[in-house]
């Protein structure tokens, strides 16, 4: 069964590679096998905590075996310690500690109690914790851990009504509770469907919903976990980390909060190049440059926008990274420059897989280096991937860091403007069993050394900050852009995901956007799937519903495994192609928008897409809502998912909301039959929105009518590439009969470019504006005002 699933994920390479795969799963096992041999160890307690030591922002405890250590990151940021076990170096942090916090300690009849301004943390003698709010409720609550060997077990009670979501990139509900989900990155094999566990990018962290707050969880350990959401015991979640420290970190709070707080100590996503939010097109592979031509031609005839093209394995030269087949691009740099004067940019496919190859000066000098990730015997450890044999760069030595970032020199003085991560779970060909390094091989970690059981799954993370490092250095007055099929936690920091080989289904299409959600909010907001799914032939009315969606998402990508039918968007004809032209084109009216929410991620770490329960925590009806998303604060998306629907239910959250196609007004919380003939899904705006979006003329401003309560917006713009001046403004907007009171606040040194303000009303009819002391006629929903902090417009709100 093993086997034939193994051999399944191999059909794409052919026999030869297939019999080397028996021979490298055979290898793997024996590499292994020392580290198998034994029973497991059973589970124990940990006997009574004794002594308490306080020190300035925590307290530590002492048992028989065991060491606990509570200290405060902040007054509302908890980093808990159960020792023993080694911490593994802190590579998903930015900051060790966000702000000092006064921290009073004392004893309890039951055990000790630590307080922060913000949180009280109970501690009972047996180890049992508790975390209350200021108001006393308690907000999460551990028993005791147990030991069994180097493994650490605990569980937390789950409340009835409790939700949980998170744990990064998860095929499974967005509320993730009633599952058992592998903590170990892992290529599902060339196609998943909904509920595969565990995928390309797992991260130990959950958020909870419920009705006394809620809160988020970060557990600091890469090793093998599994976290048990109340799968096994309904009243209990329970995490298995496999060694190391049992070390996690608590933010209480609702989601934008703790979100925000939980970012802050790992890091958030740096400001984006303005044409990733574009429209990217890819395939495995476009396998020429004429192809490549090809296909921009395509988008040019069709009057398609288009803002990237990606070059996937087979413009390598025999798939060694960092080559080019100057066979089939004679002139890459020539391709590069002519595809960027079209307004294309080029991004290329890396592989952390060096072959082994003498011949080949990248393995040869990494070899010389010791670059590579050896064995216990001290011999290079070698794996199958698309190139045949292959040593892999050991990313947690920071000199190897160096050395693979130097390789990205030529590539960058060619021009390619990105690059696309691939098969760094890491993933290799095996013919059964784990299609990645045995568990033995040994890894730098920063020179505490270790074993690929602790690098597994930060290995990811480092290659992308190898790259990140190296192209800050190289390129230092443009933004790096970078793809990640996985990686850790810290990873918005350097890349961009996208969620891997999904297959072309309803239900793989509907699942995507609890993945997408899912990685949002567990601190990774640029993400997408590949339009159509990634293994098979989506039909004309999946691709085009596909595509509908993606265009709300963050990275909006179509992309399609070798051998199946032509993805680009003529390919399926009428009215397919117009339908896709509509929406590239609404993407592109959009932009300002998106890059206002990517301003708005680099500051808060704040998902651009996130769930409907966001605006409106305590509404328990919109904590199971997975059928649609919110882009920002203004945009809710409902996506159509299944066959021949022509219209769906859609749940609004709290407020009254505008349909963006129509303007027709709809008042929350309920549930509207919201109509979806083929040419669009369902789209509404928040009254009180200020959406900014792209016009031949330049920015309109499009103002949603507040109803009741004032409404509010930014737009954030710079020069959409480098690190100049931006310029910021502040929209607010106060609602009086008969009058809309607008005030713009405008911030940063890039300056206006001194045209006139595009303003669309919706919901409002306007006669007169009133701007800094003069008036001026307006008719109807569309004002050109000159350039104010204060205008008053006078008219009518429309009626329902
Ligand atoms: O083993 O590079 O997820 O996007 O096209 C498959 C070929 C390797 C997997 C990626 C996919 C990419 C493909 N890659």
């Amino acid at each position: 069964m093993d086997l034939r699933k193994g051999l399944l994920a191999l059909r794409f390479v052919g026999l030869r590679m297939a019999l080397r795969a028996v021979r490298a799963a055979w290898a793997r096992d024996r590499w292994e096998r020392p580290w198998r041999r034994g029973t497991p160890a059973p589970w124990r307690g940990i006997g009574p905590l004794r002594a308490a030591c306080p020190f300035p922002g925590g307290m530590r405890f002492s048992g028989e075996e065991v060491e606990l250590e509570i200290r405060f990151l902040a007054p509302d940021g908890i980093q808990i310690t159960w020792a023993p076990g080694r911490c593994s170096p802190p590579y998903a942090r930015v900051q060790e500690v966000l702000e000092e916090a006064p921290v009073t300690v004392g004893e309890t009849p039951d055990g000790w109690r630590l307080a922060s301004p913000a949180v009280q943390v109970e501690v009972d003698r047996s180890g049992g914790l508790r975390f209350r709010d200021r108001e006393g409720r308690i907000w999460r609550e551990e028993a005791p851990p147990e030991r069994a060997g180097p493994a650490w077990r605990h569980r937390v009670r789950l409340r009835p009504e409790e939700a949980l979501y998170g744990l990064g990139e998860r095929a499974a509900p967005l509320n993730r509770r009633g599952r058992i989900y592998r903590m170990w990155n892992r290529d599902p094999g060339g196609s998943y469907g909904p509920d595969a566990d565990p995928l390309y990018l797992g991260l130990p962290v959950w958020l909870s919903l419920h009705e006394a707050g809620g809160y988020l969880v970060f557990y600091e350990n890469p090793f093998e976990s599994v976290f048990d959401l109340g799968a096994t015991d309904p009243t209990a979640a329970q995490v298995t980390v496999t060694d190391g420290a049992l070390r996690y970190v608590l933010f209480p709070g609702p989601p934008d909060h703790a979100l925000r707080r939980y970012t802050a100590l790992t890091g958030r996503p740096p400001l984006p190049p303005r044409w990733a939010l574009g429209f990217h097109q890819s395939r495995w592979s476009y396998e020429s440059a004429e192809e490549v031509r090809a296909v921009v031609r395509g988008f040019q005839a069709h009057d398609l926008p288009l803002h990237a093209i990606h070059l996937d394995i087979d413009s390598m030269d025999g798939y060694r990274v960092f080559t080019v087949d100057r066979r089939r691009f004679p002139d890459l740099p020539g391709l590069v420059r002519e595809l960027e004067g079209q307004g294309v940019r080029t991004v290329m496919i890396l592989d952390p897989g060096v072959k082994v190859d003498p011949s080949y000066p990248i393995y040869r000098d990494g070899l010389r280096r010791g670059a590579f990730c050896r064995l216990p015997n001290g011999a290079v450890y070698r794996g199958l991937v698309w190139p045949g044999w292959c040593a892999f760069p050991d990313f947690t030595d920071p000199e190897v860091r160096a050395w693979w970032g130097e390789q990205y020199r030529p590539l960058v003085e060619m021009g390619v403007a990105g690059f696309w991560h691939d098969m760094n779970e890491p993933t290799v060909f095996v013919a059964w069993g784990e299609p990645t390094f045995p568990r033995t091989v040994r890894h730098a970690l920063e020179g505490q050394g270790g074993d690929h059981r602790e690098a597994h799954n930060v290995y990811g993370l480092l290659m992308n900050r190898a790259a990140w490092e190296a192209l800050r250095a190289l390129r230092p007055d443009r933004r790096p852009f970078l793809l990640s099929r996985s990686g850790w936690v810290g990873l918005a920091r350097y890349a961009w995901h996208w969620t891997g080989d999904v297959e072309s289904t309803w239900a793989a299409l509907r699942r995507t956007i609890a993945i997408v959600l899912g990685l949002g909010l567990s601190g990774i907001p640029y993400t997408g799937s590949d339009i159509g799914g990634f293994s098979g032939a989506p039909s004309a009315e999946l691709f085009v519903r596909w595509f509908q969606a993606a265009a709300f998402m963050p990275f909006f990508r179509n992309h399609a495994a070798k051998g199946t039918p032509r993805r680009e968007p003529w390919a399926f004809g009428e009215p397919a192609l117009s339908i896709v032209r509509s929406f590239l084109r609404l993407r592109v009216r959009l932009l300002p928008y998106l890059y206002t929410l990517a301003w708005e991620a680099a500051q808060t770490g704040h998902p651009l897409v996130r769930p409907l329960f966001w605006l409106d925590p305590a509404d328990r009806a919109l904590w199971e809502v997975e059928d649609a998303f919110l882009l920002g604060p203004a945009v809710l998306v409902a996506p159509v998912t299944a066959p021949g629907a022509r219209s769906r239910p859609v749940r609004l959250p709290r407020g009254i909301w505008y349909d963006f196609w129509t303007d027709r007004r709809f008042p929350g919380p309920g549930t509207i039959a919201a109509e979806a003939p083929l040419e669009r899904l369902p789209v509404f705006v928040r009254a009180g929105s200020v959406l900014p979006m792209a016009a031949e003329e330049g920015l309109e401003v499009h103002l949603y009518a507040p109803v009741d309560g004032d409404g509010e917006g930014w737009i954030y713009t710079d020069a959409g590439e480098g690190f100049g001046p931006f310029r910021l403004e502040r929209w607010a907007v106060t609602p009086a009969p008969g009058r809309l009171h607008v005030r713009r606040a405008v911030t940063g040194r890039l300056p206006e470019d001194g045209g006139p303000v595009r303003l669309w009303l919706h919901g409002f009819q306007a006669t007169r504006a009133h701007v800094d002391g003069a008036v001026l006629a307006v008719h109807g929903s569309f004002a050109m005002l000159p350039s104010f902090q204060e205008a008053i417009l006078e008219g009518n709100f429309n009626p329902d």
